[in-house]
């Protein structure tokens, strides 16, 4: 970040300039992480969609290549779209993408590397069988596209899903082959739902039951659940099933918007996000676009739109109901000066200054023990919508038990804040744990996007702490509550809190004084994220 360039990240993973959307193909090949994205070289807004490409060691430094695929053959002349890639055999990577052809029809297609042996994977050569995959037998052209990474059946088949959208719905088509050149497409879809509009960058992968270890696409280990997932209504919700491979029948736990469940990898900003299998750490690790809060004409004065998520590992939750994501621990190396507080009271309606650190590039870790929670305010049976209650019920408004948290961002007289915090209720003899970024207060200039963001928390506070994670980077807070169980992204624009002008605060504005068991902050260090292209011109 610069005066000029207030909103610019420190941390997170962005290209110098110009429009970034969709991670894309993310990758672990002999000892390099591969990250492909939708980008725009020409501006800062949507268009001439090629995938940009970068490496890295560690998945927080990074460095740019030259563009991987660019929209400049008939079967992707207006677009190289969303895909995924997948390790065949004799560890051979290739990326299947949909590509937006000559007259404007979505199709699939396949590129392989050129020079297998450059662990870099800088060139890739379009099969000249393309297009693979067309939109036949009553595929709507317009709603086709962002092809899965592949999995490999019992019958060696490969299996690969493709978002499509029929009278209205979501659905995820299935395709088979031996060769992943010629593709059958199966009779029925794997899913789909009447419930949703259609479904772009579907994703489906197995997550162990009771197990610390993510697992290959391709497994076919018993004691796993499947996720899909599928980005719709500007969010990305997922469902729990059982997969059988030598069917191919999904059978769900639980479906896409049935009562009450609604599942979603994040409650903020965060959206065509893609999962991959990181065989070096035996982790599945979940990469998101996250895009601005801002409009357009501002991504243009700025020069530059999008930001990726950092990236979560990923695991199913002891319940078997849920997902639970943490940033990857690489993100802990660069942590540097630390405060922390132990046992800390924090009396109703008072507030922490947390200071020594830079705030506006931050990590910090809080839980928060409750003594009285019994005097939590009973729960209205019409509060259904988190959200809702989270935009009435902001930061400023006093309760009993909450809201506390923390305030980032903020600037010294405190006039801007974004708030990310908890409210708890009592229902029917149990309790319910809200948790809320409000980010009404986030600026105090008038373009930004301030809607308030929340979820109810599966946490049981009579026999746990309340614990939040909050990664701080200039323009992009990412939330973590209850040890990954509710993650919420805001983007905020504070005209006055940016740079050495951003503050750091606890607060509890509940009746009741809560305590802050442990609190550590950490000052950030930049990742260094740098250019290396070669036939890149600049524009
Ligand atoms: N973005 C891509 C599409 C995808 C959408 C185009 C999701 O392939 O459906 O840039 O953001």
């Amino acid at each position: 970040a610069s005066t000029e360039q207030p909103y610019r990240t420190a941390y997170h993973f962005q290209p110098p300039k110009n429009w970034m959307n969709d991670p894309n193909g993310p990758l672990y090949y002999k000892g390099i992480y591969h990250l492909f994205y939708q980008y725009n070289p020409y501006a800062a807004v949507w268009g001439n969609i090629s995938w940009a490409h970068s490496i890295s060691y560690d998945l927080v430094n990074w460095i740019h290549l030259d563009h991987a695929l660019s929209p400049e053959d008939p079967f992707d002349i207006n677009g190289c779209w969303s895909g995924s890639t997948t390790i065949l055999s004799r560890e051979k990577p290739v990326i299947l993408y949909t590509g937006s052809d000559t007259e404007n029809r979505q199709v699939q297609n396949l590129a392989v590397p050129k020079n297998l042996s450059d662990p870099f994977l800088v060139e890739w050569v379009k099969s000249s069988h393309n297009p693979i995959m067309t939109p036949v037998d009553g595929i709507d052209p317009q709603n086709f596209r962002d092809p899965t990474t592949a999995w490999q059946g019992p019958d060696g088949l490969w299996r690969v899903l493709v978002g499509n959208r029929m009278n209205g719905h979501g659905r995820a088509l299935l395709y088979r082959s031996q060769d992943f050149v010629s593709w059958t497409r199966s009779k029925d879809p794997l899913h789909s739902s009447t419930k949703t509009d259609m479904w772009e960058c579907p994703d489906f992968y197995p997550v162990a039951i009771d197990g610390k270890y993510g697992v290959d696409t391709s497994s076919q280990e018993k004691f796993t659940k499947h996720v899909l997932k599928a980005s719709f209504n500007h969010h990305d919700y997922y469902i729990l099933g059982n997969y059988t491979p030598t069917t191919d029948n999904f059978s769900v736990d639980t479906d896409f918007m049935d009562n009450g469940s609604d599942l979603r990898y994040d409650y903020g900003q965060f959206y065509a996000s893609k999962t991959f299998f990181d065989s070096a750490k035996k982790r599945r690790i979940l990469w998101s676009w996250i895009q601005e809060s801002e409009n357009t004409t501002y991504d243009i004065k700025k020069g530059w739109s999008g930001l990726q998520s950092i990236p979560r590992s990923i695991l199913l939750s002891k319940t078997g109901k849920q997902l639970i994501q943490w940033p990857v621990e690489e993100i802990e190396e660069l942590r540097a000066k630390n405060v922390s507080y132990q046992s800390k009271q924090l009396k109703g309606g008072s507030i922490l200054e947390v200071s020594g650190i830079t705030a506006s590039q931050a990590d910090v870790e809080i839980s928060f023990d409750l003594s009285n929670i019994k005097e939590a305010e009973l729960m209205d049976p019409s509060w259904v919508d988190p959200q809702l209650i989270c935009s009435q019920k902001t930061a400023s408004f006093r309760g009993s038990v909450g809201p506390f948290g923390i305030l980032v961002l903020a600037s010294e007289d405190l006039t801007e804040q974004t708030a990310i915090f908890f409210r708890i209720f009592r229902s029917n003899g149990k309790y319910v744990v809200l948790m809320c970024s409000d980010q009404s207060r986030s600026s105090l200039r008038e373009g930004p996007n301030k809607a308030s963001y929340g979820a109810f928390i599966d946490i049981d506070p009579l026999y746990e702490k309340i614990s939040l994670r909050s990664l701080i980077d200039h323009s992009i807070v990412e939330s973590f509550g209850g040890e990954g169980r509710v993650c919420i992204t805001a983007r905020v624009y504070p005209k006055l809190a940016i740079d050495e002008q951003a503050y750091l605060f606890a607060f509890n504005n509940g009746t009741f004084d809560v305590t802050i068991s442990n609190l550590n902050a950490w000052n950030m260090k930049k990742a260094q994220i740098v250019s290396a292209t070669k036939r890149r011109k600049p524009h």
